[in-house]
């Protein structure tokens, strides 16, 4: 019997390490996804960011499987030949058989190998394998259902892959695939039903009937024991797809979710509890100079008022200086993704800020993709009017420069009443006449193709938020994906989270929530939920999150109309902070980077992969969990440049009142040092491999 080789972890600060006596060379990563090289949700963000560190780590013998899209090959895959003999034979033997098999490197990050399988070339064999998977798995896909066939195409040719690789190799290989999510989990069953020497890992990133039956309006933590689940997938005609999905969770030799929040839901409605959580983590840049990314909001915040000038052309009757930006992004899931509540809640400050004759005006961006037919006239017309004012500006900047000049040249000092004009003022009157407008400013930026039967559309026709000139709340329903190429908003995702103020995710169903996260990462505080990943993460290693910028609404404890008050109340005392008191909160949002970053976050992933080895090869590996240590329960502490009386200070948040932000000198360098003293670094994250238990946490 071979030697075992240790795979102990028993050093926090050491688990991205493997033990010295394992032998890199030989084992080799497989991570498949249907979005690798493939952009549709969340998915490829993960896969995406934590491309670097794993390439770090398995340096030549890691490889992305996924699916070949050639819209997505030609912007970011440069193809090449295969990196060594093993894949070149198992390569060429699967084209020579009836596949397109494609090497290349993804433009990204770490730039991984990756293997793309083309599904559509093999789609002759479906019906084979349809039979096939109902023959030894009792599994039926029906034909209409597009999705679920490419998943079995994708299914068969991972597996026939990686069965293939596995008989090229010179000698018995230890091979580790990790699927993500239903449609990539088919080839981890065909792993074990073939039983191929792969050590196999499902990750869920989402519970195919938890998006389900949340979207339906059913009480849905309270009554998640109680679920009938093969009745309800069925009732919903995705029977088969819950099939694929629960037999890759039951099968793999580690099962793992995003959060802990999603493995409650996946010990019930897939039945199986995760044997460890792995948490989503992002690249993190860091900035050599602290104000850096300060510099960098207040340069996307300008071009934000720009945009909202020309929106609001005609109807600017509020102060740029003292609007607040909020905003919500990501898949278009009305109540999923809590866009009905921050609509209600909006309504309610609306009436707040009216009745307390506030100065400050919010505009809230709604950035969730819908079915359009492109941008409407009277939104482009906006950005027009907009650059004819600046355009007449220069213009007549330009011809009182030049008559100033003129009368220095001659020795004078110019006689200012003749500096204009008529011509100046008929050409400044005619701009000013454009900014004529007969409607509101517009709140959906495009032409939307349901726009009667639109949710969004549907709740501000209820509520009566329709940016009318007394509204302190105005809203506007950008129903595309940013880009910095659009002629309306010309700004990427990124720039646009850095220039606002606020990013607001009140979501009902969120295994993890990346929109949260990447606005902590570059010091934006969010709104997110307890019934989020990324909340209960932060809520579980933060004393104080809201101190930070975090601030977590309860949708588990309280009922809607509850959650919504709390909601309105965030909103409310955050309109109520001044320029210094965000500037200070934003400092501390940006200093919870590390706890997000890949290079902390990375180690739950080597662990599923230490335990997955040494489940199917225990002769060779051996996994030893990690014993508890004084840094289990790690949390950020309350920074500690927030004064302790409430007299200076709301318990959780950085507020003094406008009059002190004038008095009182700050040292920001200052504040930061003092807060960082007191802040332990991450390394010292709580282990979850070692009795990680999956139940509910306690309200405090
Ligand atoms: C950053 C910039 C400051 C700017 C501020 C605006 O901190 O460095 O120069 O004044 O942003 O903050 P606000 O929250 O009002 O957008
Ligand atoms: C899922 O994408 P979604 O937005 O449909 O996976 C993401 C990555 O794990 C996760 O962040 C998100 O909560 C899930 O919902």
């Amino acid at each position: 019997m071979p030697l075992a080789r240790s795979l102990s972890v028993t050093s926090l600060s050491g688990l991205e390490e493997w033990d010295e006596e394992f032998d890199r060379e030989d084992a080799v990563l497989f991570e498949i996804a249907w979005e690798v090289a493939n952009k549709v949700g969340g998915i490829y963000t993960v896969i995406q960011t934590k491309a670097r560190l794993t390439c770090e780590e398995w340096g030549e013998n890691y490889f992305l499987v996924g699916p070949y899209m050639e819209s997505s090959v030609r912007t970011q895959v440069e193809l090449i030949e295969p990196c060594n003999a093993t894949l070149r034979r198992t390569i060429d033997k699967m084209n020579s058989s009836g596949c397109k098999v494609y090497f290349g490197r993804w433009l990204i990050e770490g730039s991984p190998y990756v293997i793309l399988l083309d599904v559509g070339f093999t789609a002759w064999s479906l019906d084979r394998w349809k039979s096939e998977l109902w023959e030894n798995c009792s599994i039926g896909v029906p034909w209409f259902d597009r999705e679920a066939n490419d998943a079995v195409l994708f299914g068969f040719l991972t597996a026939w892959l990686l069965g293939e690789f596995a008989a090229q190799c010179d000698e018995p290989p230890h091979i580790v695939a990790h699927f993500h999510e239903w449609l990539a989990g088919l080839g981890l069953v065909l792993c074990r039903q073939r039983q191929l020497p792969v050590a196999t890992i499902f990750t869920t990133h989402a519970t195919l009937l938890g998006r389900y039956l949340c979207a339906g309006n059913v009480d849905f933590y309270n009554k998640l024991a109680e679920f009938n689940v093969d009745k309800e997938a069925g009732d919903r005609q995705i029977y088969h797809r819950y099939c694929l999905e629960r037999a890759a969770a039951r099968c793999a030799h580690v099962f793992t979710t995003v959060s802990q929040i999603t493995a409650i839901e996946a010990e019930h409605l897939l039945k199986r509890k995760p044997d460890i959580v792995t948490p989503n983590g992002l690249n993190v840049k860091k900035f050599s100079a602290m104000h850096e990314f300060q510099n960098l909001h207040a340069q996307s915040k300008a071009r934000i008022q720009e945009f909202v000038r020309g929106h609001f052309y005609g109807h600017l009757d509020f102060n740029l200086d003292k609007t607040v930006f909020l905003f919500i992004a990501g898949r278009y899931e009305f109540s999923n993704k809590g866009a009905d509540i921050f609509l209600e809640a909006l309504a309610r400050l609306n009436y707040l800020l009216r009745v307390n004759h506030s100065e400050v005006t919010i505009i809230a961006f709604f950035i969730m993709p819908a079915r359009t037919n492109n941008f409407n006239v009277e939104t482009l017309k906006g950005q027009a009017v907009r650059k004819q004012l600046w355009d007449t500006a220069q213009t007549v900047k330009e011809r009182f420069g030049k008559k100033l000049y003129e009368s220095l040249l001659v020795g004078q000092l110019p006689d200012v009443s003749k500096m204009l004009d008529k011509e100046d003022f008929t050409m400044m009157k005619r701009a000013i006449f454009a900014t004529q407008r007969q409607c509101l400013p517009p709140i959906c930026s495009h032409n939307m193709l349901e726009d009667s039967s639109d949710p969004i559309l549907n709740c501000i026709r209820r509520i009566g938020l329709f940016n009318s000139a007394q509204d302190r709340v105005k809203v506007i329903f950008h129903p595309e994906f940013l880009s910095s190429t659009s002629p309306l908003l010309p700004m990427d995702y990124e720039e646009f989270v850095r220039g606002c103020h606020l990013g607001v995710f009140p979501s009902y169903y969120e295994p993890w929530g990346y929109t949260p996260a990447e606005c902590t990462v570059m010091g934006i505080p969010s709104i997110s939920t307890n019934l989020s990943g990324f909340g209960c993460f932060m809520e579980e290693h933060i004393a104080d999150p809201s101190a930070y910028g975090i601030y977590i609404l309860d949708r588990r404890y309280r009922g809607v109309d509850e959650s919504c008050n709390q909601l309105t109340s965030f909103l409310f005392q955050f309109c109520q902070q001044s320029r210094r008191q965000r500037i200070i909160q934003r400092n501390r949002t940006e200093r919870l980077s590390d706890l997000l970053d890949w290079r902390y976050l990375g180690r739950y992933y080597v662990s599923a992969r230490h335990m997955a080895l040494a489940k199917a090869f225990p002769d060779t590996f051996i996994y030893e969990p990690q014993e508890p240590t004084s840094a289990t329960g790690f949390r950020y502490p309350r920074p500690a440049s927030v004064p302790p009386s409430p007299a200076h200070s709301l318990h959780s948040s950085p507020h003094h009142s406008e009059a002190e932000d004038e008095e009182e000198p700050y040292d920001e360098d200052l504040e930061a040092e003092k807060d960082r003293v007191n802040i332990r670094q991450p390394f010292n994250l709580p282990n979850r491999n070692k009795n990680h238990t999956v139940g509910l946490p306690e309200k405090n």
